[in-house]
């Protein structure tokens, strides 16, 4: 089995374009420690590097919460921009719009993405707007001392006891159902699958995906959470497991059909699913729903890449944009003047 990209030996080995580890660090983060957000930021590092992408094509994106405050945690040397509450969506349409050449990674939180903004979530699945989505998932608002979200269990409890009466909303199924051409369910506390998973949505085109359980160790990490580290590996059911080939290597080694699927990614790289317990193709959209209900009933963590479709168009694609960047074309291209919008009105009479 081909592993995933090595990290860097001690002495700072580099990259296949010559940066080290550090080049894609961030500031020193300003959260709880021990907080599941900070152990996804350490991931995405680690990913961006092994991948080896040019930190000054990546646009870092995120809306409000203490998630939402990671993306200043990582890639010092990208583009970044923080928006207003569930806003960050928006945003990050607006910018791949202007330069489609860009990798976009959007940061949100499950407050932020899953109640104010819900409306802004659901349209970016649709549309297949190309970014990572890392939807970190701790089942409360975080920042504003821990009420329950959106995607808090029924039956869960508060620390102060309250019960959570009220249904969860799955965001994977959600993304699944809208067309949503990867996605991946994922835990903080396990680097091993978390980061194939983040390389894969690297070399995904269109949105990705990763609804990552990310323990909040302040007010959601006791007995009666279900989104405590404790709970997580208690009931972590994997689907598979998941290795990165890159585009720069070849695949070599040879595999068994009935125990490993390979999926190809956009831009050549794959994917490698070896089979556990249960048959399972991510590429069966009805199949991946199923599984994700049964596992709900049956009060299972279920984690690995749900479903996966590398060959849907993103919004770039559907909306015919020109190669080069919209951002970059001469202003007499992007505004017409006054006799070209004469010619459209006359042309409307
Ligand atoms: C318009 C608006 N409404 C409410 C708030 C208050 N607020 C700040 S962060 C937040 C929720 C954050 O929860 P989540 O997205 O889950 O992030 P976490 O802190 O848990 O990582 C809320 C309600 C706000 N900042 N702006
Ligand atoms: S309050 Fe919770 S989510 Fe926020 S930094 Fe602390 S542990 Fe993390
Ligand atoms: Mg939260």
């Amino acid at each position: 089995m081909p592993a995933a990209p090595e990290d860097p030996k001690p002495g700072g080995n580099t990259n296949r374009i010559g940066l080290l580890l550090q080049d894609y660090k961030g500031k020193e983060s300003t959260l709880c420690a021990g907080c599941g957000h900070d152990a996804i930021t350490s991931q995405i590092i680690r990913s961006f590097f092994q991948y080896g992408v040019e930190p000054h094509r990546v646009v870092k994106l995120s809306g409000i919460g203490c998630s939402s405050k990671t993306p200043a945690y990582f890639l010092d040397r990208a583009h970044g921009f923080n928006a207003v509450h569930g806003r960050m969506p928006a945003i990050g349409t607006g910018a791949m719009l202007a330069n489609h050449t860009l990798i976009a990674i959007g940061v949100s939180g499950d407050g932020d993405t899953a109640s104010i903004g819900m409306g802004q979530f659901v349209h970016l699945l649709r549309r297949n707007t190309p970014m990572i989505y890392v939807l970190e998932n701790n089942g409360v608002y975080g920042l504003t001392k821990g009420q329950f979200s959106a995607t808090a269990d029924p039956g869960s409890t508060l620390k102060t006891g309250v019960i959570n009466d009220l249904p969860a909303i799955d965001c994977c199924a959600l993304a699944i159902e809208l067309g949503c051409g990867y996605v991946a369910r994922s835990f903080a506390g396990d680097p091993k699958q978390l980061v194939p998973l983040l390389l894969g949505a690297i070399g995904h085109r269109g949105t990705a995906l990763l609804d990552v359980i990310s323990p909040c160790v302040t007010f959601n990490n006791h007995e009666g959470s279900t989104k405590s580290y404790r709970y997580a590996k208690e009931t972590e059911e994997l689907l598979h497991t998941v290795s990165f080939i890159p585009f720069y290597e070849p695949i070599t080694v040879d595999y068994d059909e009935g125990l490993t699927k390979v999926v190809t990614l956009h831009d050549g790289s794959h994917i490698t699913l070896r089979k556990l317990e249960r048959e399972f193709d991510p590429r069966n959209k009805i199949e991946a729903l199923r599984v994700l209900h049964e596992s709900r009933h049956k009060g299972e963590f279920l984690t690995g890449l749900l479903y996966v479709d590398p060959e849907k168009p993103d919004l770039t694609r559907l909306l015919n944009l020109p190669d080069e960047p919209l951002a970059r074309l001469a202003p007499e291209m992007v505004r017409p003047g006054r006799a070209a919008l004469e010619e459209i009105m006359e042309a409307l009479r």
